[in-house]
């Protein structure tokens, strides 16, 4: 199986998963730092206090990377680190540390993608609203401003949002990620001022990063309904449209799915005149990140009451409960590649947690993961092969890390964390992998 001779493999991680340092060098308290210092939010009552410690040693995780071959890093940048009270004054050791980090990347040959926001929003705006109130917005541009103009010398290639779906709906409807708010309305009022944010920073970026290729990541599942059904037909469009319909159809300049719009029934009087001209600015690229599939299947009547299922979820599945349906990446992406027109996508996420152990010889087996990336990767190709415009491949994650509400007992990683000691071990995927980026493909 060999991509196509630009094909560029990477591996992903997030600030507030892997860096640590939460109080230290001026950084400002983020919503994870309180989220995580709230009891009962998290499991285990894990924080990002430490993480994997990056913030310390991102030489040595440089190392790594050159190790596995990687060919570019996407990362995200803390915006409390940079600006700790949101706005205002610039906290020079949060930037010094992110152009120590790009220029050190650039040295190993490894191209920097960098994400501005995946999720650490400076408490100080949370406090004055958060991504609900529009007033978040100026803020996002100055902090964007504040990046661009530090790093865009040296950095290609940024992405605005990572999957600002879970940020909006997670966080402010299902409230399992932070803040921890369950008001759709919050919900939906954030999910919009997240994608305004986006359009404003792009022209910003654009500005100061003169060789700029733009784009925003999604998280991205095909729904498909269980049966045949009405009622489940019905919850597939719904499913659709509220996970992929609502962020892609703004930003390629469809505004609202209006079928969602009128299930809503909410007034959207946040929209103001002009904001989805600004949410569809041009982009360069779009970032998909997959995992698994959404499968349908309407709660409003009794399950006797509706139709025999055609679809049942498989039984292998990931340490995160996650059906494994690798077929789901290649749907998607031919979907995008049919009912869109992105220039580009590159697949800015795409892995699986298993319960890694440390071997008697001290080394880390993990062939689920392996076939995990490996059956994904012949399915991205497939597409490719097609005629879809992918262009890269980030596995999910460069290292174990914070998984969120779920603490560190979900490992994602290439490389093994042992949180104790921070000691880092190549699993067989990661060395796997590097032979895949070597090869260009899986022999
Ligand atoms: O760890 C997360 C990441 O931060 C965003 N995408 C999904 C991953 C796995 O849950």
């Amino acid at each position: 199986m060999s991509f196509p001779k630009d094909f560029l493999w990477g591996a992903a991680t997030a600030s507030y998963q892997i860096e640590g340092a939460w109080n230290e060098d001026g950084k400002g308290e983020s919503i994870w730092d309180r989220f995580s210092h709230t009891p009962g939010k998290v499991d285990n009552g894990d924080t990002g206090d430490v993480a994997c410690d990056h913030y310390h040693r991102w030489q040595e995780d440089i190392v790594l990377m050159k190790d596995i071959s990687l060919q570019a890093y996407r990362f995200s940048i803390s915006w409390p680190r940079v600006l700790p009270s949101g706005h205002g004054e610039i906290n020079q050791k949060g930037i010094d540390f992110y152009s120590q980090l790009v220029d050190a990347l650039l040295e190993a040959g490894i191209e920097p993608y960098v994400t501005l926001y995946h999720w650490d929003l400076p408490q100080v705006l949370q406090d004055e609203g958060g991504w609900p109130a529009r007033n978040v917005v100026e803020p996002f541009c100055q902090y964007t401003q504040a990046v661009s103009k530090a790093l865009g010398d040296r950095v290609n290639n940024w992405i605005t949002f990572n999957e600002p779906f879970v940020s909006a709906f997670i966080g402010y409807e299902e409230g399992r990620h932070a803040p921890g708010h369950t008001d759709l309305h919050e919900a939906l009022a954030a999910s919009h001022h997240l994608l305004l944010s986006h359009g404003q920073a792009v022209p910003i970026i654009r500005n100061n990063s003169p060789d700029a290729q733009v784009g925003i990541t999604l998280n991205l599942h095909p729904a498909m309904a269980a049966s045949d059904s009405e009622a489940d037909k019905a919850t597939e469009a719904f499913d659709d449209g509220r996970i992929n319909r609502w962020f892609l159809d703004p930003i390629a300049g469809r505004g609202y799915p209006q079928d969602m719009v009128d299930i809503y029934g909410d007034g959207m009087g946040f929209v103001q005149a002009g904001d989805l001209d600004q949410i569809a600015a041009p982009i360069d690229f779009l970032g998909m990140n997959y995992y698994m599939r959404q499968i349908s299947r309407s709660t409003d009547i009794p399950e006797e009451e509706n139709a025999p299922r055609k679809i049942y979820r498989r039984d292998e599945t990931t340490e995160m409960g996650w059906e494994v349906y690798p077929e789901g990446i290649y749907d998607m992406l031919l979907r995008l590649g049919s009912d869109y027109d992105f220039l580009a996508i590159y697949i800015t996420e795409n892995g699986a947690a298993f319960p890694d152990k440390v071997n008697y010889d001290g080394q880390v087996e993990d062939p689920q993961r392996l076939s995990y990336i490996k059956c994904h990767l012949a399915m991205v190709l497939k597409a490719i092969q097609e005629g879809v415009p992918v262009q890269g491949y980030f596995a999910w994650s460069l290292l174990d890390n914070f998984e969120w509400a779920y603490g560190y007992a979900k490992r994602f990683g290439l490389i093994y964390v042992d949180y104790e000691t921070q000691q880092r071990i190549l699993k067989t995927s990661a060395k796997w992998y590097g032979q895949v980026i070597r090869a260009n493909g899986i022999e």
